[in-house]
C-alpha cells in the first residue's frame, strides 16, 4: 500500500515537471478603445528567436451557417489548413480580395452545396478578409500568424496563450476593426501578466 503511494506521488512530481517544462503562460487583458468591443481580438506571439514552426497537421474548419462564417474570427498558424464547410441549404461562395492587403494573393474557392467543405491551405502570414459573392452580408476574418502561440479574447478583452518558453518577444495584436497593437513582453517560468491597448 506504501509502496503504491510513493509510486504514484513520484509518477505525479514527474508529471509536473514535464508540463511546465520552463514554460509559461502569458494571461492578460485588452483594452479595446473606440471600438465596440473588446472581443475577437488576435493577440499573438509574433516570433521565437531560432525556431520555426511546422505547420499543423490538424484543419480547422470554418462554417458557413445562418448565412454567416461561424466563427466569425479564426485565428490559425501559418500552415494550417482551414475546411470551408457550407452547412446551409443554399449555396455559398467563399473570397478574399486580398491577403494583409497584398491583392495578389486574392482567392476565390467558388461555389458549394449544402454539406460539401473545400480546403485550403494558408502559407502567408497576415489578415484575411473572408467574403461570399452570393450574399453581400456575409463577412469573417482568419488572421493568419507565425507561431503556435495566440489566442482570442473573450467577451472582455481577457486571453490565455499557454506553454509559452522562456524569452523576450513581441506581443502583437490583430483585429476587424482595431488598428494592430504591438508589446514587448519577457515570459520566465510563471504566469506572466501582460494588458494591451487596441484603438479604432
Ligand atoms: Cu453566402
Amino acid at each position: 500500500m506504501q509502496k503504491l503511494t510513493i509510486a504514484a506521488v513520484a509518477s505525479l512530481s514527474i508529471l509536473c515537471l514535464s508540463t511546465s517544462g520552463g514554460a509559461a503562460e502569458l494571461k492578460g487583458k485588452v483594452n479595446a478603445v473606440g471600438l465596440r468591443s473588446a472581443e475577437n481580438i488576435a493577440v499573438y506571439i509574433d516570433s521565437v528567436p531560432g525556431k520555426t514552426f511546422p505547420a499543423p497537421a490538424a484543419h480547422v474548419t470554418v462554417d458557413q451557417t445562418h448565412l454567416a462564417f461561424a466563427p466569425h474570427i479564426v485565428v490559425i498558424q501559418q500552415g494550417t489548413t482551414v475546411e470551408f464547410k457550407n452547412d446551409d441549404n443554399v449555396g455559398h461562395n467563399v473570397y478574399w480580395p486580398a491577403i494583409h492587403h497584398d491583392k495578389k494573393l486574392a482567392h476565390n474557392m467558388g461555389t458549394w452545396p449544402q454539406g460539401l467543405s473545400k480546403p485550403f491551405t494558408f502559407t502567408e502570414v497576415g489578415d484575411v478578409p473572408l467574403l461570399c459573392n452570393v450574399h453581400p452580408e456575409m463577412s469573417g476574418y482568419i488572421f493568419v500568424v507565425p507561431t503556435p502561440y495566440f489566442a482570442v479574447t473573450d467577451k472582455d478583452g481577457n486571453f490565455l496563450i499557454k506553454d509559452v518558453p522562456p524569452g523576450q518577444y513581441t506581443l502583437k495584436t490583430s483585429s476587424e476593426n482595431g488598428k494592430p497593437a504591438t508589446q514587448p513582453v519577457t515570459v520566465a517560468s510563471s504566469t506572466v501578466n501582460v494588458n494591451l491597448t487596441v484603438s479604432k
